[in-house]
């Protein structure tokens, strides 16, 4: 049965927000389903600045397994029709990502907020050196020190470019998706593959409806939060996507 489409005609605006979900069939592990990546790391221990000065170990295997996994697999067709549905809407079109896996950028989206981090970036917890790029795995050897810290006789420890919980999202990411949603032109809130149990992007469909956004989730199952949206499309992104999204 064909399924319905996305309308956006004329000056109407689409935006997405996407979590775990959409990187699923990609090989990447979601955070709550079994088996998930939460299951086998409790998360306050792997994803937390306490965690982190507790047990920086702990969090650098975390990290490196990941950066390892998220290397190894490929963009899926939800992402590219992401990116098709960015071309064709331009300025029209802006995606919020919950997901640190760096697919969306791999697939080619480039109207994107990072807004929990980055996997494949690496900054200092000591200094304010910028972010930098960083591919590097971590385990055994002894843990990755920043360079400019040393310089200065001091010791900086390296962390992953990474929000963790009880740390705030970058101000700019939040006030872009703001300014994203304000403006007098249709607003279509399309969230894909989320358990809407994390503020606060979990919070961002509200204020889509605050702004009078027609809202739509797609998922693999209705969460808790799925009476917050208008329209609900059950099913795996990678085959809904291709033919709920406007073509590129
Ligand atoms: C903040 C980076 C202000 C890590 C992440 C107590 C103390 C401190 C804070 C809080 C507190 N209580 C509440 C808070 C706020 C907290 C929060 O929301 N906690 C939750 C647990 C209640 N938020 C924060 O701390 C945020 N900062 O609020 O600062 C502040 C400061 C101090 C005190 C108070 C407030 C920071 C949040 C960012 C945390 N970092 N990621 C990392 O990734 O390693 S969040 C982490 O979970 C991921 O980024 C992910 O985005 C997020 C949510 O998970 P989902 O993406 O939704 O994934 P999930 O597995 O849950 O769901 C996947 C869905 O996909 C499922 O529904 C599934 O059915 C579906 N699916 C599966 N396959 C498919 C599919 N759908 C479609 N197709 C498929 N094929």
């Amino acid at each position: 049965m064909p399924r319905e489409r996305l309308r956006l005609g004329g000056n109407a605006r689409l935006l997405v927000l996407t979590g775990a979900g959409v990187s699923a069939e990609s090989g990447i592990p979601t955070f709550r389903a079994a088996g998930g990546l939460w299951e086998s790391h409790p998360i306050e221990k792997v994803a937390s600045p306490e965690g982190f000065r507790e047990d920086p170990e702990r969090v650098w295997r975390f990290y490196s397994e990941r950066r390892r996994k998220a290397r190894a697999c490929e963009p899926n067709p939800g992402h590219r029709a992401l990116v098709a549905a960015e071309e064709r809407l331009q300025h029209r079109f802006l995606l919020a990502t919950q997901n640190v896996d760096g697919l969306h950028r791999r697939a080619g989206s480039r109207r994107l907020v990072e807004i929990h981090g980055n996997l494949f970036q690496s900054r200092c917890a000591h200094c304010d050196r910028a972010p930098f790029d960083d591919e590097r795995t971590y385990e055994g050897e002894a843990l990755p020190l920043c360079d400019a810290c040393e310089a200065a006789g001091r010791m900086g420890l390296l962390r992953p470019h990474i929000v963790w919980f009880g740390e705030l999202l970058d101000p700019a990411h939040l006030q872009r998706i703001d300014a994203f949603m304000q403006g007098n032109e249709r607003l279509v809130f399309l969230a894909v593959g989320t358990s809407g149990s994390v503020y606060p992007a979990a919070g961002f469909v509200s204020a889509a409806r605050r702004m009078g956004a027609e809202t739509w989730l797609v998922n693999a199952e209705p969460p808790d939060n799925v009476g917050l949206f208008e329209h609900f499309v059950e099913g795996p992104s990678g085959q809904v996507l291709p033919e709920l999204l406007p073509l590129g």
